[in-house]
């Protein structure tokens, strides 16, 4: 099929209401892997509110049958893709519509629709996957009431789930059986799914608070039940956690997850009836690091969330993706940090976050796919599912919720529910709920304004400019905000910009704060920036002080201002901001960073003065921070942070200057990492907290470091060390770090090490995917690293098919190892154009995140940008390329 030239953008102004509601869906499906037979009886009647049309209905891939209305045959046509009706009864009658098609499901290597894993049957319908399984009004405004009956082979189908109740089950004839499922709420098709296979279930009774019984259910492949404890336990934990914070309870009595190992994203929320990454389920201390572990946790908790916010109340159309998805990831950052418990461990959490933010959401906002968290317009739905829509779209509803309080956010939350609990709504209800619910607050004095952040892409910068007025004991500081122009976009309005601030002494400690005219005084305050300019003045300020300005990130912008080295330092020691604290340390890193990769001499060998090492041997060896923040603060910013501060990128002078710093420190701070390897080494009897996860990554950070001395020095005993830890280690976490430790130092031990952890855990497979993304993503020796992919991709555990292994090998070298992919012989980016094209047969939406890997290549310096250009010139001219991976390579050439 050529589907060049089928590409439409779609605008989010040319909304319009449905022409037919569908009230009621009854499907019946004969499963069978080669071919599936769907009948779909819907009720519809006319939306009496638009003027009489056509019923249109989205297909893809579908064999139709036949086509029914009220109970006789009619007539219909086809248009593209479309099956159109145009002779249904007049008037507003309800219309019985029985809809006839079959599907191959173990053909479906997009993982889209109805596919098969391993012999068991899954679907993924969100966004337009509903499509691939029946005709339908395929739009999350048409929200039906389901009623799902399954019939299959029960030996090769035992387990037969959809969303909703049980209803009744039982034996067929010929060896099949069925279940019938009804769902108790009405939603949109991209909720729907079904499940059927050899599964086996963890289950859970619980009472709510309310009284109520539910059963959850965690359903694995046989096996892998002993690795599901954590999840439900995170599910057990989220459940409470949202009655808790903010009152909503399950509204179902059965509640289950179902882990598959093919799946092209991280979890689907569909109701009641969660579909898992096996990678965000399966957790047990042998195979899975304390990052999983805490990964399965927040995903848990993100997929429950969506049951309030994205199922109870969805998206009117995929426009306001940012509803649901901004909205549920701020619950899940929210949980997370509740569940982390001490403010230490939540500052960690926002570390966390912010880093994700800055090191992949702001390079997307100044780069060709930049969008606003609201969309105007977009071709393929699926390149969407952006951190832009999650990440940027959380921070937009934690600013709403710092403007509001915590309080006044609870009390928005419950307006929304009351006014739209059952709608398909847009982000604009949401702001103005929690506006209404909160009038005197300043979200709701600048509410328009506000609503920028929805409607304007790009990353403000705030510049800070202050003057301390020793005679008059004053302080005043300007906030000047601007905003760079980004596609579509050239004009930027002012944002509404929450600026949480304190003033530190010299000796770093707090000083009140006194706005010119208010009587008391405060050691935090928000400052909120609504326009270009603004200046505030603190009186009775007793020394000149050193700002801590955008406390706790509390708004997604770049924060200018001009620091001294001793500033940061005194930050560094003193700030009681742990977020600021740990900011001035990246600030002065990335300060002598960006000296060394900007000026003409090589590299030296001491990119960082003495004062910043011991300023950091302090924090290290500090006697109450906790491990895991030391980790933090220690811990260099990325290479890929490092190119965003520049205008011209040269991947290769970026990656030698940070490893120059990175040995400088493992050289300088020996006998402290050794200290602290010593000291947080043993964590003893294994739990996933962050106490004991924190210690756990500052020992193998340590570990690290203490390799990478030893490989310059020569002398291997920390190798051989490391090596011992390997075997020994009683957790994943442990015998990972000192695993990636050898390979990361390139130790000669590296790959018996490598042969060992492949022999112990050739069984399963998230650990192999680990075992192929370390090798991937390891530092390039003389070229070494492509030659080693090219050859695992040879491996038999290799399959590109499989999207998680396709990630751990292809997208570890290309999109995450920008030292070993950046090659002058441009053989990387052949490499990926390869792997794009390859990929786009099989699965589009995979194809296009790796696509996405050349996104900046714009600012590369030359030969690197040249050479680039030509890859992505060289994918985009494939005539039959998919929506998804054109529209990525379209916006990329410009
Ligand atoms: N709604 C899910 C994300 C998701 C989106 C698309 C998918 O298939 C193409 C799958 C999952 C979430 O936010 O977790
Ligand atoms: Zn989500």
């Amino acid at each position: 099929m050529l589907r060049e030239g089928q590409a439409t953008a779609i605008q989010r102004a040319d909304y319009q209401a449905p022409a037919w509601w569908i009230d009621t869906v009854d499907l019946t499906f004969d499963l069978d892997p080669a071919k599936t037979r769907v009948l779909n009886k819907m009720r519809i009647r006319r939306n009496a509110d638009v003027p009489a049309q056509a019923l249109r209905l989205d297909g893809d891939e579908l064999n139709l049958a036949r086509v029914m209305v009220n109970g006789a045959g009619t007539s219909f046509k086809m248009d593209g893709s479309q099956l159109v009706l145009e002779n249904l009864p007049e008037g507003n009658e309800p219309v019985e519509l029985e809809i006839f098609t079959t599907c191959t499901p173990d053909k479906n290597t997009k993982l889209m629709g109805l596919y098969v894993s391993e012999g068991t049957f899954f679907t993924q319908c969100e966004s337009e996957g509903f499509r691939r399984i029946t005709y339908f009004l395929d739009r999350p405004d048409v929200m039906a009431m389901y009623t799902v009956t399954l019939r299959a082979n029960k030996d090769a189908f035992p387990v037969l789930l959809s969303n909703g109740n049980l209803v009744d089950s039982g034996d067929l004839e010929d060896g099949r059986h069925f279940a019938k499922w009804v769902d108790p709420h009405k939603k949109p098709s991209y909720l729907f799914a079904l499940v059927a296979g050899k599964l086996v279930a963890r289950e859970q009774k619980i009472k709510s608070r309310a009284g109520k019984d539910h059963l959850l259910q965690v359903f694995v492949r046989p096996g892998d039940l002993e690795k599901t404890e954590h999840a439900m336990n995170s599910l057990m934990h989220s459940v409470a956690w949202d009655e808790a914070r903010f009152g909503l309870s399950l509204d179902l009595d059965r509640f289950m997850i179902v882990a598959t190992s093919d799946f092209n994203m991280g979890a689907m929320e569909n109701k009641g009836l969660n579909i898992f990454n096996t990678k965000y389920v399966l957790a047990s201390q042998s195979t899975a690091t304390d990052v999983d572990f805490a990964n399965v946790e927040s995903v848990v908790g993100h997929e429950y969330f969506h049951n309030w916010t994205g199922n109870r109340i969805t998206c009117r159309d995929w426009f306001q993706l940012s509803l649901k998805e901004g909205l549920t990831v701020f619950r899940d950052q929210e949980f997370s940090m509740d569940m982390a418990g001490t403010p230490s461990a939540r500052a960690v959490k926002r570390i966390e976050d912010v880093r994700v933010l800055r090191t992949v959401q702001f390079p997307e906002d100044a780069g060709p796919m930049a969008h606003p968290v609201r969309p105007d317009s977009y071709i393929e739905i699926n390149n969407f599912y952006t951190v832009t829509i999650y990440e940027k779209g959380a921070e937009v509803v934690r600013m709403q919720h710092n403007l509001v309080g915590r309080e006044g956010f609870a009390k928005g939350m419950k307006l929304y529910f009351a006014r739209h609990d059952g709608q398909a709504v847009t982000c604009d209800d949401f702001v103005q709920a929690m506006a209404d619910a909160n009038p005197a607050s300043p979200l709701a004095q600048h509410l328009e304004q506000f609503k920028r952040w929805y409607s304007q892409a790009g990353t403000p910068t705030v510049k800070a400019v202050a003057q301390y007025d020793a005679a008059a004991q004053t302080y005043t500081l300007t906030l000047s905000q601007s905003c760079a122009a980004t596609a579509g976009q050239v004009e930027k309005q002012p944002f509404v910009i929450p600026v949480e601030m304190g003033l530190l002494g010299q000796d770093g400690s707090a000083l009140p704060l006194q706005l010119q005219g208010d009587s008391a005084s405060t050691l935090s305050k928000t400052l909120v920036l609504t326009q270009a300019e603004q200046t505030w003045v603190f009186s009775n300020v007793a020394q000149s002080p050193v700002p801590s300005l955008l406390r706790g990130f509390s708004a997604p912008v770049v924060l200018q201002y001009d620091f001294n080295d001793a500033e940061l330092l005194t930050q560094l020691a003193h700030d009681s901001d742990s977020f600021n604290r740990w900011e001035a340390g990246q600030r002065l890193a990335v300060r002598y960073a960006l000296q060394a990769i900007q000026s003409d001499a090589p590299v030296a060998a001491n990119v960082l003065p003495a004062a910043f090492v011991h300023a950091l041997r302090d924090v290290l060896r500090h006697p109450t921070l906790d491990a895991a923040y030391k980790d933090l603060v220690l811990a260099l910013p990325s290479e890929a942070y490092m190119a965003e501060q520049l205008d011209v990128v040269d991947p290769q002078r970026i990656h030698a200057v940070r490893e120059s710093m990175r040995l400088q420190l493992a050289q300088s701070l020996q006998a402290d990492w050794a200290w602290a390897l010593e000291t947080y080494g043993d964590t003893g009897a294994y739990r996933p907290d962050p106490v004991s996860s924190g210690k756990r990554a500052l020992a193998g950070s340590a570990l690290l470091m203490l390799c990478l001395a030893a490989q310059v020095s020569g002398d291997t005993v920390w190798h051989g060390k490391a090596y011992q830890r390997f075997k020994d280690a009683g957790n994943m976490t442990d015998r990972f770090n000192a695993l990636s430790a050898l390979v990361h130092s390139g130790a000669e031990l590296a790959k018996p090490a490598l042969e060992r952890f492949h022999t112990l855990f050739k069984n399963e497979p998230l650990v192999i995917d680990k075992w192929f993304a370390l090798q991937a993503g390891t530092c390039d020796r003389g070229g070494n690293v492509l030659p080693a992919v090219k050859q695992l991709m040879k491996h038999p555990d290799f399959s590109l098919k499989n999207p998680n292994r396709a990630r751990s090998l292809i997208f570890s070298y290309c999109s995450a190892n920008p030292g070993a992919f950046h090659r002058a012989d441009a053989a990387g980016y052949v490499f990926w154009s390869e792997r794009v094209l390859e990929l786009d047969a099989i699965n589009p939406q995979v194809a296009s995140r790796l696509a996405r890997g050349m996104d900046r290549w714009s600012k590369l310096a030359q030969p690197y940008r040249t050479a680039a250009r030509e890859a992505i010139a060289r994918v985009a001219a494939k005539p039959d390329l998919s929506n998804d991976v054109r529209e990525i390579v379209t916006r990329a050439l410009g």
